[in-house]
């Protein structure tokens, strides 16, 4: 089995999205999600430049060994734009092989190993009474599990909080469905971590009190915190009972989760923005987590993801896969079928897409009763409507970015 063919398809429907697709001598196709928020064409051009002349006539059977080849022969290892490439190679090979054998992707790693996956949504609300209408919205659309994000007082505008962008921003909710605003420069948002630090209990207490002790709550920090920081807030949300407290600090630094593990009880789940199996290591060995937050096209695939998870089982650590709408639905696909098949699956992500990339993006995979399930069709169970993809050229984009009262830029 030959790949004939490799495109690098970037479309914009909603949002900027970058896809492989390769096309086998016996007809098959295969997708890849290559998409890396902001930087988009840095991975359509690694892509198109150096590794399409690399794959038109070689064997798609050999996903491992493709795999090494495009990893160990560039001699520059990992990074996110090598990573989110090679990513897109390793899905578009397992979409191939699932369609040669007539089977979905999940079955080729094993089979299912439950009903579906428990998937989390983001609620926020600049106010209480905006984030509890928040909260009752994702419960009725099924959600089971729920992310609280919540303005804080004095603060104009902080990244994840639907409402309050719509208001700094003429009415336009850009959060659900455009984290990566389109535009020629960063929008500029404020923070402060005191402020943060003192109002945050309040709220998720605000919430256990309406809602109740039961439901799976969240929380993201989004790097904003210093080690101690992140203790102190870990501590003070302990009353109540988070199922993780995500990227708490920025982790570049991966002594700091000891510090911040000494002083709490509350999950912790980190690596939204790692790309391989190296950046877990040790945070893993030294049970510094308790959820892998990788996703399958920022760490190089179905392949290392499955490794990076059977790893994580000998420590207990579960997956919890990163799922907001720059996860192309080829890469959301791709991470339902690993989190179906392996036993230490913790959570997914799923913030849904607009409706311009659910025509684009062809999909056939279900969310009941709080379950996402990836679908039986061969492969990812994704199709790419070429036409529809070339009704929407790339658009500039950016992810905003943070400065602090005094002007310092400051983690977002
Ligand atoms: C999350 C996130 C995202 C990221 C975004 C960056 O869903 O947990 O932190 O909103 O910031 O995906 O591209
Ligand atoms: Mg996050």
């Amino acid at each position: 089995m030959i790949i004939e063919k490799a495109e690098v398809i970037v479309t914009s429907p909603d949002r900027n999205f970058v896809t492989l697709k390769l096309t086998t001598d016996e007809g098959h196709t295969g997708l890849g999600d290559a998409t890396l928020n902001g930087r988009e064409l840095a991975v359509a051009t690694y892509l198109s430049e150096h590794i399409v002349p690399l794959l038109v006539g070689s064997d798609a059977s050999r996903i491992e060994d493709t795999w090494q080849f495009l990893y160990r022969s560039s001699y520059w290892r990992r990074g996110p734009v090598t990573m989110a490439s090679i990513a897109a190679v390793d899905m578009a090979l397992w979409d191939i092989k699932g369609k040669a054998a007539g089977m979905p992707l999940y079955q080729l790693l094993g089979g299912a190993s439950r009903r579906g996956l428990t998937a989390y949504g983001h609620a926020s609300g600049k106010e209480l009474p905006e984030l509890f209408d928040s909260v009752r919205e994702h419960l009725d659309e099924g959600y089971r599990a729920i992310r609280i994000q919540s303005g804080v007082p004095g603060l104009k505008a902080i990244y994840g909080i639907a409402s309050q962008s719509a208001d700094t921003f003429g009415g336009e909710a850009r959060y659900d469905h455009e984290p990566a605003r389109r535009g020629e420069k960063p929008v500029e948002e404020d923070w402060d971590t005191r402020a943060y630090l003192k109002h945050l209990p309040g709220v998720f207490e605000a919430v256990r009190n309406e809602f109740g002790p039961d439901i799976p709550l969240l929380h993201d920090g989004h790097h904003r915190m210093t080690p101690i920081q992140a203790a102190k807030l870990g501590k003070s949300l302990e009353p109540y009972d988070l199922f993780w407290l995500e990227d708490c600090t920025p982790a570049e630094n991966q002594e700091a989760l000891k510090l911040v593990r000494q002083h709490t009880t509350t999950p912790l789940a980190i690596g939204e923005i790692f790309n391989t199996v190296w950046d877990f290591k040790d945070l893993i060995r030294d049970q510094l987590i308790d959820y892998v937050r990788g996703a399958v096209t920022h760490m190089g695939g179905v392949t290392p993801l499955k490794k990076t998870m059977d790893y994580a089982a000998l420590y207990q650590v579960k997956s919890g896969f990163h799922g907001p709408t720059d996860i192309s639905p080829v890469g959301m696909a791709a991470q339902m079928h690993v989190g179906l098949a392996i036993h230490n699956f913790g959570m997914q992500e799923y913030m849904r897409h607009g409706a311009k990339t659910d025509e684009v993006f062809r999909q056939s995979f279900t969310w009941t009763d709080g379950l996402l399930h990836p679908g039986d069709q061969p492969g990812l169970g994704v199709e790419l409507d070429q036409d529809e993809a070339g009704k929407y050229p790339y658009e500039r984009a950016y992810l905003p970015y943070n400065r602090l009262a005094d002007g310092t830029v400051h983690d977002w």
